[in-house]
C-alpha cells in the first residue's frame, strides 16, 4: 500500500472512532468470539457521515486499481453503502449500474429478490466488515446464481482474523487464513479494504492516554488469539 493509502486508513480509523462507529469494550461477534472492539456501520447515521464514508470507499477503490462493471449492495447493511458508493463514483465522473437484494422474496410488483440494475458483467460487492466471511459467501452465491461474475469486494474494515469452517461432525473450527485471504486466494476475487486491524493497531499506538493504551493492549491480545499474518 502506498503512503497515501496508509494515511487514508489512519484518517478513516480516526473518523470511525470519532463518529462512534468503532467502539471499544466487550462484544460478541457473529462467529461467537469475544472482541474488545466492534465496528457498527449502522452508526454512519447521517448524510454527512455517509458521504464521507463513500469518499473513503471510492478513494480505496481508485487506489486499488480494481476494475468492475457494476455495484451490488447486499441486504441489509450493504444497500445504503452500495448506493452511497455509486453516487460518489458518479459524482467523480464514473457512472456505474447499481443493484441490491431483498432478504424476503416478493410475489407481486417487481417480484424476485433482486432490485435495481440487472446483474451482469464483473460485479463489485460493497459491504461493511469481513470477519469470518459468511456474508461474502452469500453474496457471491447470489451473483453467480444470477449469471453474473462476482469479481471484487470492497469493505470498510478487514478484521484480519481467522475464518471459520464447519467440519464433518458439524463442529465450527478456526482455520489459519482470514476470510479476505479465502475470498482472494480460493474464490479468486479481488478484495480491497479502507482499513484493517493492523491500521487500527497503528492508530492506537500513535495516540497517548491510559484509556487508549488499554484498548491497544486488549486489541493486541485479541489479534494474538484470532489474528492472521
Ligand atoms: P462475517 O459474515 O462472518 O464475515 O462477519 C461480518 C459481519 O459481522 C458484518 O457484516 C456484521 O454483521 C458483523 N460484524 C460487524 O458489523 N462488526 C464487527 O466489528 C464484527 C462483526 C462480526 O460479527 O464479526
Amino acid at each position: 500500500a502506498s503512503a497515501n493509502n496508509a494515511t487514508d486508513a489512519q484518517a478513516f480509523v480516526q473518523f470511525c472512532i470519532e463518529s462512534g462507529v468503532l467502539r471499544f469494550g466487550e462484544f460478541k461477534t457473529k462467529a461467537g468470539r469475544l472482541s474488545p472492539y466492534f465496528f457498527n456501520a449502522g452508526l454512519f447515521d447521517d448524510g454527512a457521515k455517509l458521504g464521507r464514508l463513500a469518499q473513503f470507499y471510492a478513494q480505496a477503490l481508485v487506489a486499488s486499481g480494481i476494475e468492475f462493471d457494476m455495484i451490488f449492495g447486499p441486504a441489509y447493511k450493504g444497500i445504503p453503502l452500495g448506493a452511497a458508493v455509486a453516487i460518489e463514483l458518479a459524482r467523480m465522473g464514473r457512472n456505474v449500474p447499481f443493484a441490491y437484494n431483498r432478504k424476503e422474496a416478493k410475489d407481486h410488483g417487481e417480484g424476485g429478490t433482486l432490485v435495481g440494475a440487472p446483474l451482469k458483467g464483473r460485479v463489485l460487492i460493497v459491504d461493511d466488515v469481513m470477519s469470518a466471511g459468511t456474508a461474502a459467501r452469500e453474496s457471491i452465491a447470489l451473483i453467480k446464481a444470477a449469471g453474473a461474475t462476482p469479481h471484487a469486494v470492497v469493505i470498510a474494515l478487514d478484521r484480519q482474523e481467522k475464518a471459520t469452517e464447519v467440519d464433518e461432525q458439524g463442529q465450527v473450527r478456526d482455520v489459519d487464513h482470514s476470510a479476505v485471504q479465502f475470498v482472494q486466494q480460493q474464490l479468486g476475487l479481488q478484495v480491497c479494504a479502507i482499513a484493517g486491524l493492523s491500521d487500527l493497531l497503528q492508530y492506537l499506538s500513535s495516540q497517548s492516554g491510559g484509556e487508549i493504551a488499554s484498548h491497544r493492549d486488549r486489541v493486541m491480545a485479541y489479534r494474538q488469539r484470532y489474528g492472521v499474518e
